[in-house]
């Protein structure tokens, strides 16, 4: 097992949470409305969703949906206390009007990613790896071995849908779509299209606290949604030292806080969801792979693997994949 230590600065986060390798990355090309690759974008759901793979043998249902049959335990009362040796130790809020820390990581152990995969959502439960993939003509959602990197059952979407952020709810997938403003649902163990729900504006990341969800959508924003209607509950708005913290797209919800990939940069922003406020930063710099280098394949993915206690994450067309820990309070 390789354990690379990151050093990184601990100084606080002055601005944006950018680095100094992202001002090599011409934003103003990715910024805004112009996420690359782009070609059709269509606000109105009434084509059929997905594009069935054709050697896609069925595999027996999944269990009937309960809490039983969500042993991931993403229930906040189910959260196991984090010590120091937690990949993620509890963390208190900074004093008020102070910045969050920033931590250091250290990678635990490295796995191959299809280094194709646009990554756009990220989740694990009970030790299987689940993959939303975007770009218009490459969006897809997949069934992954996180050992291998092995894309064991995959499901592409029509040309015309951007794959966003992608959460299990018991026994189906929801999976966003960038600007087409619907959300397809599917079996979570066949990847067999179960429906789709409707929802005003973008989506970018989402993730399930074991009684709503929560949706990214590229601004400040985190915005609640039930889980089986998809009516919008609420949001709350991010922000460290009252700076509002913007483009927040990947999530993955730990025990009590949300985390999330900030579009562009190398850093994860601890949040703690019922204020909106960062309560920390972990800064994945040192993680991008060489291979990394083209446009838009920024750090992006979190997934939090609760049976082994392991924080997963990744880029857009990474070929590595990395279980990290925190290294330590600044
Ligand atoms: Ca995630």
């Amino acid at each position: 097992m390789r354990h690379l230590a990151l050093i990184i600065a601990t100084a606080a986060l002055a601005s944006g949470g950018c680095t100094a390798a992202d001002s090599d990355r011409s934003p103003d090309v990715l910024g805004g409305d112009a996420r690359p690759d782009v070609r059709s974008l269509d606000a109105t759901p009434d084509t059929p969703p997905v594009d069935a793979r054709p050697d896609g043998a069925r595999l027996p249902d999944a269990a009937p949906r309960s809490d039983a049959a969500r042993p991931d335990a993403a229930r906040p009362d189910a959260a196991a206390p984090r010590g120091p040796d937690h990949p993620l130790p509890a963390l208190a809020p900074p004093p008020a009007g102070e910045p969050a820390p920033v931590w250091q990581v250290s990678v635990v152990e490295r796995f191959p990613h299809d280094p194709r995969a646009f990554t756009q959502g990220l989740l694990m439960v009970d030790g299987t790896l689940y993959e939303s993939t975007g770009l218009n003509g490459q969006s897809s959602v997949r069934i992954v071995d996180l050992a291998t990197g092995a894309v064991q059952r995959r499901r592409d979407l029509a040309d015309r849908y951007f794959g966003e952020g992608l959460v299990a709810i018991d026994d189906r997938l929801i999976q966003l779509t960038w600007r087409s403003q619907v959300a397809f649902v599917y079996d979570r163990a066949t990847l067999e299209p179960r429906g789709q729900h409707a929802y005003v504006g973008e989506g970018w990341g989402l993730t399930d606290d074991g009684r709503r969800l929560i949706l990214s959508d590229g601004t400040d924003r985190l915005r609640f949604f039930d889980r089986e209607t998809f009516a919008e509950l609420g949001a709350v708005r991010v922000t460290d030292a009252g700076r509002a913290i913007r483009q927040l797209n990947e999530l993955e919800y730990i025990d009590g806080e949300v985390l999330a990939n900030v579009w562009q940069t190398d850093r994860i922003a601890r949040i703690d969801p019922t204020t909106g406020r960062v309560i920390g930063w972990l800064d994945l710099a040192g993680l991008r792979p060489q291979e990394a280098n083209r446009q838009g394949d920024v750090l992006n993915g979190i997934a939090w693997d609760a049976p082994n206690q392991r924080l997963i994450v990744t880029g857009k067309r990474w070929p590595l994949m990395f279980a990290i820990r925190a290294l330590h309070a600044p």
